[in-house]
Formats: structure tokens, C-alpha cells, sequence
């Protein structure tokens, strides 16, 4: 074996060898050249079976690369008259960085005893097709008795992981202990499940993977709602701790536990300490940050270190890492620490009612009720854990999508997964991730509806109908609904509803919207309320809602946002950071053209909530049509997205020619209305749709026996659909567009193929944490920019602009949404290709999310961001192409910048060097709108 698997192989193979068995393990450093002397010679003599593993896959060869070296050196040894010839089997380990523990490692010396052990095998997968793989006892263990093994489950910036990594600092550094910590995410950019795994002892560990299944000596829950849907317990080894964060006491906390976590509790003799984090937080001053107080717990109930000494090491730590924020703020940590051993309990067993009598209780019994302890009856529990996905979802989304969203993947059977590995669209919809702690509530009397609060949601969780009233009959009785003020659509009804369940809790729409009640100080049209109690309630309403019909883009005109709002998300309850500033314009996009869009993803946040598993917010209409949407790579999603162009006229431009030779078998001013239809408008497109599906009928009705008639007949009915009007998408953030894409983003510009491309302009590299590209503005600290970025921010839209072919558009929906969608409806309708830059706030940012439309506002007020429109046809027209739709700067520049972290770090960090480049920036600005204002007069002429 070699690289990351040889450290687990070499300490089961000593763990094996104490225990009487004789194997052994030959680590190779170095690979190439292969030392075929180095390796006869690490070979005893009595060696009688290899098994060789590869953490590699080599299709179509005899074996992997190790596997036929080894084979090799042998065969020379032999050729030498090295008289060993062991029997040499080969096997795959850890792809797709499946885990690799020791467990697998002996189940691989136990095939080697078999008599006819399998010649190639597989292990830690399970493959029900080639059989191939070896079964292995999971609860195997060769850590050491001494080894304290822990188990944290958190949530995405919940501190946890921050909370882990200090602990094992004190621990490795502050004491005799050695410490060792592996974290373990999903793949959401936040508001995802973290689990972190944490060893600490005094031996040296060497166990370079994951705490496996009932083995983890400590286990805590950060987040109350995760017993609900995981098996949070199942790493718990017996006579264990289970520590919980919960708003319950003692008393109460029992009858809230899930019957599974109940089952778990007694069955394993757990012992069950909670706190409630989030009280004790806020009420020592630490806001929502419970990281301090569940380290405490931690330190004070884990064992690893006597309670009075763990208290000290913390207090030490958070001296050392805070007083540079100052005494008051150390003082505040302390208080935390001190309140939280004060509201740290241990659940007796008498609180854990009728504990005896539960344990026999099978699962899935509840509602009945139960004497306790002290005789008197209570409830039996009538919790159970719920399924990851609703029973109603497809079945490929309960069998293999559901097992992933429950952190089980891993254990899915080779057989489950695609075979080509495509994966439905539309499954974001089943993943009901319960984040927020507060939604959002309409109110009917004042809202104006004005649809901005849909028009920013980033998950599209709220959205607005108008129907006829017919339409409300079995409506639940707390759905609400009131008269529609639509002139399109008269004497109908109106309801914004949102899915309680998809809710993230970013507030954007509370932030956007217009209305604020006279009577009411702080009451809008939206306001925020706790979700737990209207969960229930609101979660039938949206079923309802969905179930209502939405309009047809073709009866309305689509260039109001209130309009547009009514149109279905084809891209929904994404992972995206809550509040997002990127998924608000991608949603946008799908609204109007959803339903013919072929989406190029570049790599970056888009292509990760876009098509991460387990699964994927883009999705489909009632008709079964959606964008069809892809991910290439980093540097070529441009080039990627044109090739989809280039494929989809190539096929329109044969279908044309088909339906012309076909025309004497079809009818033939079916073939001309096709041939010559006005595709420029929704009504346009509808038409052809229904012009198409005549003609697919037609086709499929037809008999001909002429061959070469028969094959245009054919290629024609595969190809009918391209004469439907496509729009092709290149989506990607800046890190894409000014840096590694920029050549081929040129080169797509350049060809006048009708291509539309977003850049999603966060101004970092935010998927990898905020690196600085050539978008990054000046003064901004970014990575790689650590002391604010000296040069000024490239001009992409100028650029493209100089061509005079490119439709540009540089829009920030948060200033101005209606400019926004202007841009996305005259960036599809010109014939060429068309770049939209689209301003978009981003948690790198360092602001308070929900504000994050409003400071798109202050980036647009202060100049730092100008909103333009270059349209070539206008130039056509002899009017100026260049349209300038913000106003001249008002808002000084720090009023936007020092709202946001990426500048004011520097302010605090080197003031003089902060000052120099914020007039720096300024006068960037200043120079930009000067010359835009000069391009804008400037005589109009045609380039195309
Ligand atoms: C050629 C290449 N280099 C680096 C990466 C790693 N990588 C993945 S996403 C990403 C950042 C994307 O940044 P940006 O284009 O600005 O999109 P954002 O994440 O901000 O939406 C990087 C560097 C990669 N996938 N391919
Ligand atoms: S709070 Fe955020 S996620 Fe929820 S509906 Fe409003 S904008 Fe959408
Ligand atoms: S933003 Fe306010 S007023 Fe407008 S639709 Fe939403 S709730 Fe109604
Ligand atoms: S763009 Fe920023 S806010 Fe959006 S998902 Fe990426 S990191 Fe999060």
C-alpha cells in the first residue's frame, strides 16, 4: 500500500500481530522509479499471500498501477531466482474518499486467508453488481482503551467547528494529551450539518479516519431540531455521554426526545446532560454565539481532563484569544463559562419517565400512555424521527437521495445509483430543511402587491398567485387570500405564501419590502414571527397554494416586476448561504425563460447549490419542462455554453431542412407557419410550441415505406422540438469571468452567437473563501489582497462594450430592480451575444445579510457600482447605444464601504493605508462615471 491509507494499514497490522495473527505491511514511499531490488528485499521470505491495494481505479486494465508492479517485480524476482512466490491479489480503497478504517484493512487479511480469496476486489463500498466488494465488520476497533473519542453535531457557522478546533489546541498544547480532529460537511454552502470528530488520549493516536458507529465515548448535539431527522446517537458507544442543547428542562426534555433517541438512551445506558446554549448566551451578552458555553460543557463532562483544570484551560484560552477585543469582552466569555456550569444538568432517570417499561416498547408504538416511576401517568412518547424525505417523493429520491440527505450515502448499494450518472432535476423541493427560527407572515390589508419581496428571495420560498376564486374551494381554514389588484386581471383573488419548511430566515424580503403600517410602528406588509408554532399550520397551506395554477406568461407583460413575480421558479430552495445575493438573479432568469433555457455552469458557489448532491434546486413546470443545465469546468464554461449554441442551431438549421423536403408529406402550411414563425414575444414561442407538438403528431402518425422518407421522418421527430426558441445561458461568478474564464469569455463575445451570459459579481472567489480577482475593488481586503488590494477593479463591461456587438448590462437588484429586469428581458431578445454583470452581496462581504439588497443600494448611491444598459440595436436605431441608469454619485463612499468588513479590517488594521486607498477608490469612481458619461454622448455609430 501506499500514501493515505498506509498509516491505518500499519497500525492494524500491529494491533493484528499482538494479537497472535502473522501479517504484515509494506509501505511504499517511493513510487516511481519503482525499486523492484527495494521492494524483493522488504519481503520476508515466508511471506505467502499479498493483497495489494490501490486507492485508484483503472478501467479496462488487468489491475490497478501498485497492483501490476507489484505482479512485475515479482515475476523479475523469480526470473533473478528469488525463490518467493506469494499468491498476489489486488483491491480499490477509498474512492470518492470513501473511508478506509481498520476494519476494512482486517477484512482484506482475512480474504487473504480464504482459500480461493477473490483475485480483485473492492473494499469499504457496497457492490451488489460486480460482487466484487468484501464484507467487513464495522464495529471493529483498534483504538486504544485510553482514547477519548467525540462526536459534535453543529450547524454551519454555529461556531461548533471553531468551538472544536480551540479545544484541541488547549488539549495538544496545554497539557500531556495528544489531540486529533477531522470535520466532516455537507455539501450546502451554509446552514449544513457539521460533524466534527475529535480524539484526544495519551498515546499517540494514528487513526487518520472517522470515529466509526458506536464509538464515540462523548457525543453533542448543537441543534435541538437535528433528533428529529438524524441519527444523531448512532455513534454513541455504551455508558457514553450525551450532551443536548435544548429549550426543555429536566423534567420537560424527555417527553420532546424522539422515541428513537429515547430507545438509544436506555438501550446504551447513555448518560443525558443538557443546557439550553442559546439562553445562556444571550443572557451573558454572546448574542447567538453558543460556542463558548458548549465548549464548557464539553470541558466540564467529557472526562479528559479534571473538571477544575478544564475550566482553567479554557479561562486561559479565551484570555489569550480575546484581550485584544478588550477586558470587557474577556470579562463576558468568563461570565458565559460560569453560567454555564450554573445551567449544565444531568437528566436523572426518574425525569426519563418510565424508563424500564420504554426500553421494551417497540418503536412506532406511541399515543398510549404509561405509569412512571411515581405512579402517575404520562404520555408515552409521540415523537418518532421522520423520514429524510416525505413518503410522497419519488422513489429515486426516497431510495437514493433520501439516504445521502440523512448523511447515509456512503452505505448505498452500487446498484442505487445511476448508471450514466445523471440525476432528476426538481429535488431540492423534498430536503424540508427546517433552518429558520422565524419566518416570514403576510399581512393581506396593507400589502400593495408589489412582488419585490419575491422578486429577492434567494430560495424562492415566498411567492404570489392570482386566481380565479373557484380556485379556493378545500382551501385550509388559515389560508389566506384577498381581492387581486392586477388591471390584467380583474375580479380575481391574490395570495403570497410562503413554505415554512424552505425558509433560511434571511429577512431579505422583510427588508424589501415597501410598505410600512401607519398604525403600527415597525409592521410592514411581511413581517418576521417564530416558526415552530405556524409551521404546521403554514406548511398546509403551501400544499395548497402549490396546487393553485399559475399565470400564463403569455397573458401579462412581463416588463413589471409585480408581473414577473407571478411567473413559477424553475430554481428553488437552493443551499446557498441564507440571504445570498447571487440565487436572487439566477431565480429571475428561470422565471422568464425557464422553460427553454440551457444553462452552462461555470464552477463556483452557482455550480455548488446548483448541482451538488444530494440534489439540485433547478426544476420543472407542471409540463415537465425546465432548464436543462449542466457544469463543465472552471476555465471553459464559456467555450462549454457556446458549443450548446452552436449544437442547438446546427440541429434548428437540419430540422429547417427536413421539414422543407418533407413538406409534400405534411401539411403544407403547417411546414410554412413553422418555417417562417415570429419567435420575438412569449405569445410568439407558445404558438410555435403548439405548432411543433402538431407536427410531432403528425410525424408519428405518418407511414412511409420509402426509406430515405422514412429517415427524415425520424431525424425530424428527434429534432422538432429545437424549433421552439432556445435560450442559452453561461452562468459563473467574477473569479470566472475577469480571471480564469476571461480568455474564453472573450472569444464567445467575439463570435456574435446569441448567447446570454451572467456573471454573478461577487467580487472574490467566494466558493473557495474569498480570494481576490480582478474584480475585487480597490481597498478591499481579500485573500491574497491581506492588506487591501492596491490596483483598481477591472472594467468587464467596458471591454465587452468595445466590441459595439455585446449587449452589456452592469445591474444590482437590491438598487434598482426594475432596471434588473430590463437587462435579463433585452439581454435574451438581442440576436447576439449579451453579458450581464450583475452586482450580488455575499456573506465574504462581512455585512448583516439581511441588509444585503440595501447596501446593493448604498454600492449604487455612492457610485461604487453604476447601473448601464448598452444595447447595439439602439445604435442601429441612430440613437445612442450606451444608456446610464443610475444617477450621479450622492452617498460618500465610506457610507457604503465602511458598512462592510472587507473595508473597515483595513481601517482598523492600518488606518493611513485605508485612507490613502479609499481616496484612491474615489477617484476611480470619479474617472469612471466622467468617462461613462463621455461615452454616453458620444455620436452613436453601427458596428454590427
Ligand atoms: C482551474 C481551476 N482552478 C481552481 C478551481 C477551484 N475553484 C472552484 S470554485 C472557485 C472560485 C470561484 O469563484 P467565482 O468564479 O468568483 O464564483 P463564486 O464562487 O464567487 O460564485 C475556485 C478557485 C477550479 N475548480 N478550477
Ligand atoms: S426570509 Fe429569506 S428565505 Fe424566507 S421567504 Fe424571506 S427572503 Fe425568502
Ligand atoms: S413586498 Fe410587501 S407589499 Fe410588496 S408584495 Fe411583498 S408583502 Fe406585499
Ligand atoms: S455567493 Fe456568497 S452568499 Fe452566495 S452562496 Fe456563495 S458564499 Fe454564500
Amino acid at each position: 500500500v501506499m500514501g493515505s491509507g498506509a498509516e491505518t494499514v500499519e497500525y492494524t497490522a500491529r494491533y493484528l500481530q499482538e494479537h497472535g495473527e502473522k501479517v504484515g505491511v509494506v509501505k511504499v514511499r517511493l513510487y516511481r522509479p519503482f525499486s523492484v531490488q527495494q521492494f524483493l528485499h522488504a519481503l520476508p521470505s515466508t511471506v505467502k499471500s499479498i493483497a495489494v491495494l490501490d486507492r485508484t481505479k483503472a478501467p479496462g486494465s488487468v489491475g490497478e498501477p501498485l497492483y501490476l508492479d507489484v505482479v512485475a517485480a515479482l515475476s523479475e524476482g523469480h526470473n533473478r531466482g528469488i525463490s518467493i512466490s506469494p499468491h498476489v491479489i489486488g483491491g480499490r480503497y477509498g474512492l470518492s474518499s470513501k473511508e478506509f478504517t481498520p476494519a476494512m484493512v482486517k477484512a482484506v487479511y482475512d480474504e487473504l486467508k480464504q482459500d480461493h480469496p477473490k483475485e480483485h476486489f473492492t473494499i469499504g463500498i457496497n457492490d451488489d453488481v460486480t460482487h466484487s466488494s468484501l464484507n467487513y465488520d464495522p464495529a471493529f476497533s483498534i483504538e486504544h482503551s485510553a482514547t477519548v473519542q467525540c462526536i459534535f453535531w453543529g450547524l454551519g457557522s454555529d461556531g461548533t467547528v471553531g468551538a472544536n478546533k480551540n479545544s484541541i489546541k488547549i488539549i495538544g498544547e496545554e497539557t500531556a494529551n495528544y489531540a486529533q480532529g477531522y470535520f466532516v460537511y455537507d455539501s450546502k454552502k451554509s446552514g449544513s450539518v457539521t460533524i466534527s470528530h475529535l480524539r484526544f488520549g495519551p498515546h499517540q493516536i494514528h487513526a487518520p479516519y472517522l470515529i466509526g458507529p458506536g464509538q464515540a465515548d462523548f457525543v453533542a448535539c448543537h441543534q435541538f431540531t437535528f433528533l428529529e431527522r438524524l441519527d444523531v446517537l448512532k455513534y454513541a458507544k455504551p455508558g457514553g455521554i450525551f450532551l443536548l442543547d435544548t429549550i426543555y428542562t429536566s423534567e420537560e426534555v424527555w417527553t420532546h426526545l424522539p422515541q428513537e433517541v429515547q430507545h438509544d438512551i436506555i438501550e446504551k445506558k447513555l448518560h443525558l446532560y443538557i443546557i439550553n446554549a442559546h439562553k445562556v448566551a444571550q443572557d451573558t451578552g454572546m448574542g447567538g454565539r453558543i460556542n463558548t458555553v458548549m465548549q464548557t460543557c464539553f470541558f466540564a463532562i467529557s472526562g479528559i481532563l479534571p473538571r477544575e483544570e478544564a475550566i482553567a484551560q479554557i479561562k486561559k484560552s479565551i484570555k489569550k484569544t480575546y484581550s485584544k477585543r478588550g477586558e470587557v469582552v474577556v470579562q463576558q466569555n468568563f461570565r458565559a463559562v460560569d453560567a454555564t456550569l450554573e445551567h449544565l444538568h444531568e437528566v436523572p432517570e426518574s425525569a426519563m419517565m418510565g424508563i424500564e417499561t420504554l426500553a421494551n416498547i417497540p418503536v412506532g408504538v406511541n399515543g398510549s400512555t404509561q405509569r412512571n416511576g411515581h405512579g402517575r401517568s404520562i404520555p408515552l412518547p409521540v415523537l418518532q424521527r421522520r423520514a429524510p424525505v416525505s413518503l410522497e417523493a419519488p422513489m429515486f429520491v426516497r431510495d437514493v437521495l433520501g439516504p445521502m440527505i440523512a448523511g447515509n450515502g456512503d452505505d448505498l448499494p452500487v446498484s442505487k445509483l445511476p448508471i450514466d450518472g445523471t440525476y432528476p432535476s426538481g429535488t431540492a423541493q423534498w430536503e424540508k430543511r427546517n433552518l429558520a427560527l422565524e419566518i416570514p407572515v403576510w399581512d393581506p390589508d396593507i400589502c400593495i402587491q408589489c412582488g419585490k419581496c419575491v422578486m429577492v428571495c434567494p430560495h424562492s420560498v415566498i411567492r404570489m398567485k392570482v386566481y380565479d376564486s373557484t380556485e379556493l374551494t378545500g382551501a385550509p381554514e388559515t389560508f389566506q387570500t384577498t381581492d387581486a389588484h392586477f388591471k390584467e386581471f380583474p375580479g380575481m383573488k391574490y395570495t403570497l405564501q410562503i413554505s415554512p419548511e424552505d425558509c433560511t430566515g434571511c429577512a431579505l424580503c422583510i427588508e424589501a419590502c415597501p410598505v410600512k403600517d401607519k398604525r403600527q410602528v415597525g409592521h410592514k406588509a411581511i413581517n418576521m414571527a417564530p416558526q415552530p408554532p405556524l409551521r404546521e399550520q403554514e406548511k398546509d397551506n403551501w400544499e395548497f397554494f402549490l396546487k393553485l395554477p399559475y399565470v400564463d406568461p403569455a397573458a401579462i407583460n412581463l416588463s413589471a416586476i409585480k408581473n414577473s413575480q407571478l411567473l413559477e421558479p424553475l430554481f428553488e430552495f437552493s443551499g446557498a448561504c441564507s440571504g445570498c445575493g447571487e440565487t436572487p438573479y439566477i431565480k429571475l432568469a428561470t422565471q422568464l425563460f425557464g422553460d427553454r433555457m440551457l444553462v452552462a455552469n461555470a464552477t463556483g458557489c452557482s455550480s455548488i447549490y446548483g448541482g451538488n448532491l444530494p440534489t439540485t434546486p433547478w426544476t420543472k413546470n407542471a409540463e415537465g419542462r425546465g432548464p436543462a443545465w449542466s457544469n463543465s469546468l472552471f476555465e471553459d464554461n464559456a467555450e462549454f455554453g457556446l458549443g450548446m449554441r452552436v449544437t442547438l442551431d446546427k440541429q434548428q438549421e437540419y430540422a429547417c431542412e427536413l421539414l422543407a423536403q418533407c413538406t409534400n408529406l405534411l401539411n403544407e402550411d403547417l411546414v410554412d407557419s413553422i418555417l417562417d414563425a415570429d419567435q420575438s414575444t412569449e405569445i410568439g414561442i407558445q404558438a410555435q410550441r403548439e405548432r411543433v407538438a402538431l407536427l410531432k403528431k403528425h410525424l408519428q402518425g405518418l407511414k412511409t415505406t420509402e426509406s430515405t422518407a422514412e429517415s427524415r421522418v425520424r431525424n425530424l421527430l428527434s429534432l422538432a422540438d429545437t424549433l421552439v426558441k432556445k435560450s442559452v445561458w453561461i452562468i459563473g461568478g467574477d473569479g470566472w469571468a475577469y480571471d480564469i474564464g476571461f480568455g474564453g469569455l472573450d472569444h464567445v463575445l467575439a463570435s456574435g452567437r446569441n448567447v446570454n451570459i451572467l456573471v454573478l459579481d461577487t467580487e472574490v472567489y467566494s466558493n473557495t473563501g474569498g480570494q481576490a480577482s480582478k474584480s475585487t475593488p480597490r481597498g478591499a481586503v481579500a485573500k491574497f489582497a491581506a492588506r487591501g488590494k492596491a490596483t483598481p477593479k477591472k472594467d468587464l463591461g467596458l471591454l465587452a462594450m468595445a466590441y459595439g456587438t455585446v449587449y452589456v448590462a452592469h445591474v444590482a437588484m437590491g438598487a434598482n430592480d426594475q432596471q434588473t429586469l430590463k437587462a435579463f428581458l433585452e439581454a435574451e431578445a438581442y440576436d447576439g451575444p449579451s453579458l450581464i454583470i450583475a452586482y450580488s452581496h455575499c456573506i465574504a462581504h462581512g455585512i448583516e445579510m439581511r441588509r444585503g439588497m440595501d447596501q446593493q443600494k448604498r454600492a449604487v448611491q455612492s457610485g461604487y457600482w453604476q447601473l448601464y444598459r448598452y444595447n447595439p440595436l439602439l445604435a442601429e436605431e441612430g440613437k445612442h447605444p450606451l444608456m446610464i441608469d443610475s444617477k450621479e454619485p450622492t452617498l460618500p463612499l465610506e457610507e457604503f464601504a465602511y458598512n462592510e468588513t472587507r473595508y473597515r479590517m483595513l481601517l482598523q488594521s492600518d488606518e493611513s493605508r485605508a485612507d490613502t486607498l479609499m481616496q484612491l477608490a474615489k477617484d476611480d469612481i470619479r474617472r469612471r462615471w466622467e468617462q461613462y458619461q463621455q461615452l454616453a454622448q458620444e455620436e452613436p455609430h453601427t458596428s454590427k
